[in-house]
């Protein structure tokens, strides 16, 4: 019999089809991706989600593959930064799933990593309050990154996985049972451009960064941007450090850029699983519930004490 397309070892049985139908879609995405300008316009605009942001064609074409591999399994409601409202797939499916299918589109064109994130829930009977709630009923959290290797990064509440995709045998393989955010790390991740616009504690918090072994830190420190998500996560798993999208005062931007649903909740559940910690710059996103679909929320996360220490600058007294 032929391997499956990734082992079962660390999977619920019940969610194994549903994991299975992800994977097999992220690895005809990885093929489309890895061809660039070989293959089909990927980076050229078609149109706008319910959002305003402009959608590339591999965005829409992403969410077609996802929703159509996924019919096939038991999800009942889907619910895609690219669609307005939830689908229904499969009506006797158990689960509800939030995809963002192709996060870091402005990357297609240059050649950056971007990848696929997503959540899971158990279904409720109504659509929309099967994702409005707490983030920390997420069954599964985890995204695909398509980048020099593509991987899986997942977790089902008992540590994070990763597996790298073998491209000859079209398999997941596991490489790292249990991550581990480093504790140490001197690099934090933020749209430093924004900076006039950050509220003061955001402001405060890379200053002292910024300060280095003269600054509180005591210590030198290295700035990262990518612009896609699943590419700054990949890294402070790997290597450790932090990552702020936090509210501004730019409109559009008061509730920072990030979506819950489909980017904050997953990527915090993957990071808390993996020692890490995910907040809004003070609470805990695991404890935060979306009240829309489509809202946005501030995200910080990463290496804990470096998150713990922003909770501390947005806890002092204005002075
Ligand atoms: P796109 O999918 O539109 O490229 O957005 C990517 C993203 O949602 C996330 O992956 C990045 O962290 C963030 O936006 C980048 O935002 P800036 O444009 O402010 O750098």
């Amino acid at each position: 019999m032929s391997q499956p397309v990734i082992a079962p070892d660390h999977i619920p049985a019940d969610l194994y089809d549903v994991i299975a139908a992800l994977c097999t879609t992220s690895i005809e995405v990885a093929g489309i991706i890895a061809k660039g300008p070989l293959g089909q316009s990927l980076g050229s605009l078609v149109g706008e989600n319910s959002d305003g942001d402009g959608q590339k064609a591999l965005d829409v074409l992403c969410d077609e593959m996802f929703t159509a591999s996924l019919t096939r399994e038991s999800v009942r409601w889907y619910a895609s930064e690219e669609q307005e409202v939830v689908n229904l797939l499969n009506e006797k499916g158990k689960y509800a799933l939030a995809i963002d299918p192709l996060d870091g589109s402005s990357n297609i064109d240059v050649n950056v990593s971007i990848g696929t994130i997503f959540s899971i829930f158990e279904a409720k009977d109504d659509a929309e309050a099967s994702f409005l709630r707490p983030a920390s009923e997420q069954l599964c959290g985890g995204y695909v990154v398509y980048g020099p290797q593509t991987a899986l990064v997942v977790t089902f509440g008992a540590g994070t996985q990763m597996y790298v995709l073998d491209p000859e045998a079209e398999k997941y393989v596991l490489t790292n049972e249990k991550m581990s955010i480093p504790a140490t790390s001197k690099e934090f991740a933020i749209n430093a451009s924004n900076y006039r616009h950050w509220v003061k504690p955001v402001r405060d918090y890379v200053d002292n960064c910024l300060a280095g072994v003269t600054g509180p830190h005591g210590k030198d420190y290295n700035m990262r941007w990518v612009g896609s998500l699943v590419a700054e996560t990949h890294r402070i798993l790997s290597r450790g450090g932090i990552f702020l999208y936090p509210s501004d005062e730019r409109k559009g931007y008061e509730n920072g850029r990030l979506r819950m649903i489909y980017e904050c909740a997953p990527i915090a559940f993957v990071i808390e699983q993996a020692g890490g910690r995910a907040t809004d710059g003070e609470t805990p996103i695991l404890q935060r519930q979306a009240t829309t679909l489509h809202g946005r929320i501030p995200l910080v996360f990463g290496s804990a004490d470096k998150v713990t220490r922003v909770a501390e600058h947005h806890n002092m007294p204005a002075v």
